[in-house]
């Protein structure tokens, strides 16, 4: 059976307020989709609530991170209980900008992993290079070391609700998208390393999306690949081009 495909907006931190953030909303409420696909939607924590209660209801809010523990004297942080409590069921986590500006390492981001999906969340798990190893020919191998630190993590039976994205860190928000054959070759590096570490029918099912600077333009050759099962969509997100990349699944 084929995977179906997904695409993630991450809103980041960009709309700065409520009104802002009920725009974009209506925009993504009269979209007309075409396609047979999952459609998640990342958004600041404080808009969540929003996004459960006016979002069209075959589309799913997404928090953009979780904290590793369930409560407690952690000033500051969102739990996976707390957003299971306002019906949210999905979660961005690794991120590059919480990987390089929040300094959250491999290690951190494993209790991360197994913390949301022991608490019944779906993930979308995000791993990536920078310019430095691409330009050294490394990629290939920082890459499989962030996906081999986050396998142990995956409680057992949890792989179904798990989602990687191949964000290069040098297409993020850059204009400089992936050539679809980068895409491909490290959604394939990626499946490989999950059938030698986990199972063949596990690497099958999961889906790999590429990330980075996608846009409605360069959508549609990217989702030709047979290891792009999606995007992670950020500054596109954010337009009315964010309902072409829903519709390049078709
Ligand atoms: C990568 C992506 C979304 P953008 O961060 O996760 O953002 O599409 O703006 O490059």
């Amino acid at each position: 059976m084929g995977r179906r495909f997904l695409v993630g907006g991450n809103w980041k931190a960009n709309p700065k307020t409520i009104e802002e953030a009920k725009k974009l909303i209506e925009l993504l409420n009269g979209a007309q989709i075409n396609a047979e696909v999952d459609v998640v939607v990342g958004a600041p924590f404080i808009f969540l609530p929003l996004l459960k209660d006016t979002l069209r209801k075959d589309w799913h809010p997404s928090a953009e991170n979780i904290f590793t523990k369930d409560n407690g004297a952690f000033t500051g942080e969102v739990t996976a209980p707390m957003l299971k409590s306002f019906g949210i069921e999905w979660t961005i986590l690794g991120h590059s900008e919480r990987r390089d500006i929040l300094k959250e390492d491999d290690d951190f981001l494993a209790q991360k992993v197994t913390q949301a999906l022991n608490h019944g969340l779906k993930i979308i798990f995000c791993c990536g290079e920078h310019l430095e190893e691409r330009q050294a020919g490394t990629q290939n191998a920082f890459v499989s070391a962030q996906i081999e630190k986050m396998i142990p993590a995956v409680p057992e039976g949890k792989w179904g609700d798990v989602v990687i994205a191949y964000e290069p860190i040098w297409a993020i928000g850059t204009g400089k998208v992936a050539s679809t054959k980068d895409a491909q070759d490290m959604g394939k590096v990626i499946r490989d390393i999950l059938a030698a570490k986990v199972s063949p029918e596990v690497a099958n099912a999961t889906r790999i999306l590429y990330g980075g600077s996608v846009k409605a333009d360069n959508c549609n050759e990217l989702a030709e690949q047979p290891d792009v099962d999606g995007f992670l969509v950020g500054g596109a997100s954010l337009t009315a081009g964010f309902i072409d990349i829903v519709n390049s699944a078709s």
